[in-house]
């Protein structure tokens, strides 16, 4: 088993909460004394910071949402002196304002070792050459992953994204063995090969690092096939730190956390209590080891539910599931809550590819829903009786899943927009 840190990633549990209680002490200590907003809001609440003893005391203390940030827009909320800064990301920000993280030495180290978890728990070792092509710039994806390849002591190799027939040589001249990238990018590379006339079993690579989207078990068979290789999902936020929150190991069930850094919690989307383990409910995470941006309780508004127990990898650190998407991304059709991970579900078990897109309108004053899918090997036909019939079989399975009813349209390869970044998958025309 390939454990970068086993110390953390196979603590028992005591030890665990041992450095999380210490941490957090710390923490609550820093944001008390350095961020006024933090002050303000726990004078408020009556919250004493100096009587937090245990790790479990953290369900007293009040959440921090995103507009918490946008409104101490950008450096309000570091809790350190801008000498002390020595990097800045900020995250899309696709509403409103963007969010700005600065981080220290320390935090950069933190992040590094957590991405070189994620890494070693793909089977990344240093005699591998990690092709990166997430995007580097302030987005977190790039950098995040290039300080963990040399945390490793891995190659980085830092391709960044776009110019995709030029990632596909590289992948070739250089022998990478690892690839990260969006699972979609990961789909448009894998079509590009194909059509370049260049097969999987040609390149040396073994397994890729995906995430900064939600993706669905069938989207990762699909890229595994496609690229010959084992596909890992990575998740994490800016605001927390980037990517590196959570990972995959070798049984690519749920995602470990770097609980002795970002410790999490699911709660109620709606009261925002606690709920127990396996139940699904609104990510929180607490920054327990950071210095210029602890952010506690933070509300991520990521679908998700938390396993304890000793995972068969050997690792002992709570899993999160796949996240399921974002709260504010679920959509509400005719009242029922449509999340867009449910539609690639169905598609991938169906056998369609998982190159989509949701179209919502609203006609007469009723929301409906279209969806544009591609054929594939799997759904070719060459008489429109056999496409009508696909469409017909694909709206009753989507029909039993969502309970709404979606129109769906098979659309000819290639014609959906493909993404080297984030995927859009939805289109809502309905002023909302
Ligand atoms: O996307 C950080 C990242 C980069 C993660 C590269 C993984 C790989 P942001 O741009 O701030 O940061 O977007 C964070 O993306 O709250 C989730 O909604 C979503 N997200 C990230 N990873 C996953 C994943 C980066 N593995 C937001 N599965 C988060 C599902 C993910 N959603």
């Amino acid at each position: 088993m390939n454990v970068f840190t086993p110390e953390i990633e196979c603590a028992d549990r005591e030890t665990l909460e041992a450095i999380q209680t210490e941490r957090l002490k710390a923490t609550v200590k820093r944001a008390y004394e350095n961020v006024p907003f933090y002050k303000k809001q726990f004078d408020d609440a009556g919250i004493n910071p100096y009587g937090i003893t245990s790790i479990h005391d953290i369900t007293k203390l009040p959440y921090t949402n995103k507009q918490d940030l946008r409104d101490n827009y950008p450096f309000g909320m570091f809790a350190v002196p801008k000498s002390e800064i020595i990097r800045i990301h900020a995250s899309s920000g696709t509403t409103g304002k963007q969010t700005v993280v600065g981080y220290t030495q320390r935090d950069i180290d933190i992040w590094a070792e957590s991405t070189a978890r994620a890494i070693a728990a793909a089977g990344g070792t240093k005699e591998d050459i990690i092709h990166i092509s997430y995007g580097y710039g302030l987005f977190t994806g790039g950098l995040g992953l290039h300080y963990g390849a040399e945390k490793l002591g891995a190659v980085a190799l830092p391709v960044s994204s776009g110019n995709t027939n030029r990632q596909v040589q590289l992948l070739q001249d250089f022998g990478s063995d690892i690839i990260c990238c969006t699972p979609s990018y990961a789909m448009f590379i894998g079509e590009t090969m194909k059509d370049m006339g260049i097969s999987p079993e040609s390149l040396s690579l073994r397994a890729g690092i995906f995430g900064a989207e939600p993706w669905t078990d069938g989207m990762r068979i699909e890229i595994e096939k496609l690229l010959g290789i084992k596909a890992y999902d990575i998740y994490g936020l800016s605001e927390i730190t980037g990517p590196g929150v959570s990972y995959d190991c070798s049984c690519q069930k749920h995602l470990h956390v770097n609980e002795d850094y970002f410790y999490p919690e699911v709660v109620d989307i709606d009261t925002g209590e606690p709920v127990e383990d396996g139940v699904y409910g609104e990510l929180v995470f607490t920054c327990i080891g950071k210095e210029a941006l602890p952010l506690i309780r933070y509300r991520t508004h990521d679908i998700s539910a938390l396993y304890h127990g000793k995972c068969e990898c050997g690792r002992t650190t709570v899993r999160m599931a796949k996240p399921r998407g974002r709260s504010d991304d679920m959509l509400i059709i005719r009242g029922v809550n449509v999340f867009p991970s449910q539609v690639e579900y169905t598609l991938t078990q169906l056998g369609f590819g998982t190159n989509y897109l949701i179209i919502v309108d609203r006609k007469n004053n009723l929301d409906c829903m279209e969806v544009k899918v591609e054929i594939n090997e799997n759904t070719v036909s060459d008489t429109v009786r056999d496409i009508e019939r696909a469409e017909k079989v694909l709206e009753n399975a989507l029909q039993s899943m969502l309970n709404v009813h979606a129109k769906v349209s098979l659309v000819e390869p290639k014609t959906l927009p493909r993404s080297e970044g984030k995927a859009k998958r939805v289109i809502d025309n309905r002023k909302l």
